[in-house]
């Protein structure tokens, strides 16, 4: 298949691109290097160096004689670009990562929730409306997010998308009904992902669109097949309290030998995936598209939940490492139980890589080799989502408040 990999250079773009291009597919990256320039921003870098996207691709082809083709195009703000590249290259399946991806750098300020709501949503609609214009029946495979459920507790598995519901009519009559899951957000991000579902459905319903939505949990991991085959092939591992997401951050912390970051009780459950997981789940959901005209098809790509504390506990005794519990700087449900539905994925041949010792050692390692790189001051999460809890989150990074909360 020709396919084209939108946000290919990002953390899990970049392991999907190699991946589909070991696979023997003609992959084109599409991407505007804003998670770059968002380094450059915060002022802070990927844990593991990172080349230049086209140093990558040149390792790539001299590793493999595959090439992997880059074009600098942004989504969101390039639609005429976009969509003369689509028009030339007329692609038989996209992968649409091209999204900011990180709950607390979309509520950091005014200005990143604007920049989150109008770069995701645009870069999804154009997206959407370019295949439209050009006629392309190209199968649009779009990275979504478990939170677009919410994580509240209601005691019931989180269907794979839709929900059957029993209406009773005006006249008395009782009729069933599948309906999207009722979305419920926890950030302007997970936001911006319930937003392009309506999209999604939109498009699927007025145009017979073939999109599959991935609503995927907390990915962990950094190395896939393909990134360990040469050291400039190497992922991007974020530690900082931005992008950082919870297990590789304890991970990193456990390998500095920073104490472990437990937000509030640590009661919240999430469901997790690792990276080589997640890369497999997109080379599936590409190879089983729905038929045009069908509803959009939703999978939950997830292996397993956890509860944070107990993560924490678990890789405390691995290593360890000190667990602090701070002022949760988000507004979320201090405690959770998460049930979730994942038979497609498992029906389709999926068999889960799940949190075993060997694998989390060695992001450990990785960690541990690249520690020179950290930051200690970035490690903790300062974005607060309220100003009220902005007040109590300081910015004393490391010191005073780790101290006192521990
Ligand atoms: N947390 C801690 N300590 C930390 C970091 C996080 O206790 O040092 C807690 C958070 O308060 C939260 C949970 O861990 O309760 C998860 O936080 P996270 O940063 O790992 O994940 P999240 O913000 O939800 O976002 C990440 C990805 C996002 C993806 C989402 C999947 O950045 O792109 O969509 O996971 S899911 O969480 O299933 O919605």
């Amino acid at each position: 298949m020709k396919i084209a990999v939108m946000g290919g250079d990002g953390f899990i773009g970049w392991p999907t691109s190699l991946h589909l291009s070991d696979a023997g597919h003609e992959v084109h990256i599409l991407d505007n290097l804003s998670r770059r320039w968002i380094d450059t921003e915060l002022g802070v870098q990927s844990l593991t160096p990172m080349d230049s996207i086209q140093e990558r691709t040149r390792i790539w082809h001299a590793e493999t004689g595959r090439r992997i083709h880059f074009n600098l195009i942004d989504l969101a703000k390039d639609y005429e670009l976009l969509k003369k590249w689509l028009a030339e290259h007329r692609p038989d399946a996209i992968v649409h990562f091209a999204e900011q991806r990180a709950a607390p750098y979309s509520m950091k300020s005014d200005r990143h929730k604007n920049y989150t709501v109008n770069n995701n949503v645009s870069a999804t609609h154009n997206l959407l409306n370019a295949l439209v214009e050009l006629n392309l029946d190209a199968h649009l495979v779009h990275l979504g997010t478990m939170g677009v459920y919410g994580y509240s507790t209601v005691g019931a598995a989180i269907p794979e998308g839709y929900l059957p519901v029993g209406i009773e009519t005006a006249d008395g009559r009782s009729v069933s009904q599948e309906i999207l899951y009722p979305a419920n957000p926890g950030s302007i991000y997970h936001m911006t992902k319930c937003l392009d579902q309506l999209l999604f459905q939109f498009y699927a319903k007025n145009d017979g669109l073939r999109i599959t939505d991935l609503h995927q949990g907390i990915v962990w991991g950094t190395h896939t097949e393909q990134t360990r085959r040469h050291e400039q092939l190497i992922n991007r591992f974020d530690y900082d309290g931005d992008y950082g997401t919870v297990l590789n951050r304890f991970l990193i912390q456990a390998a500095i030998g920073y104490p472990l970051t437990v937000h509030g009780t640590g009661g919240q459950t999430r469901a997790f995936i690792h990276i080589q997981d997640s890369v497999r789940c997109i080379e599936l959901a590409l190879k089983n598209p729905p038929p045009r005209n069908a509803r959009v098809e939703i999978f939950n790509q997830m292996t397993e939940t956890h509860r944070v504390r107990d993560l924490a506990e678990m890789i405390a005794k691995m290593s360890g490492a000190e667990i602090v519990r701070l002022p949760n700087p988000r507004k979320e449900a201090p405690e959770n139980d998460l049930i979730v539905k994942n038979d497609k994925f498992l029906d389709l041949g999926l068999a889960p890589t799940t949190l075993q010792a060997g694998l989390l050692s060695e992001i450990v390692d990785v960690a541990r080799k690249y520690a020179y790189r950290v930051d200690r001051s970035r490690v903790p999460a300062v974005s607060a989502w309220t100003k009220d809890l902005a007040t109590t989150v300081n910015h004393d990074p490391e010191g005073k408040r780790l101290k006192s909360v521990s």
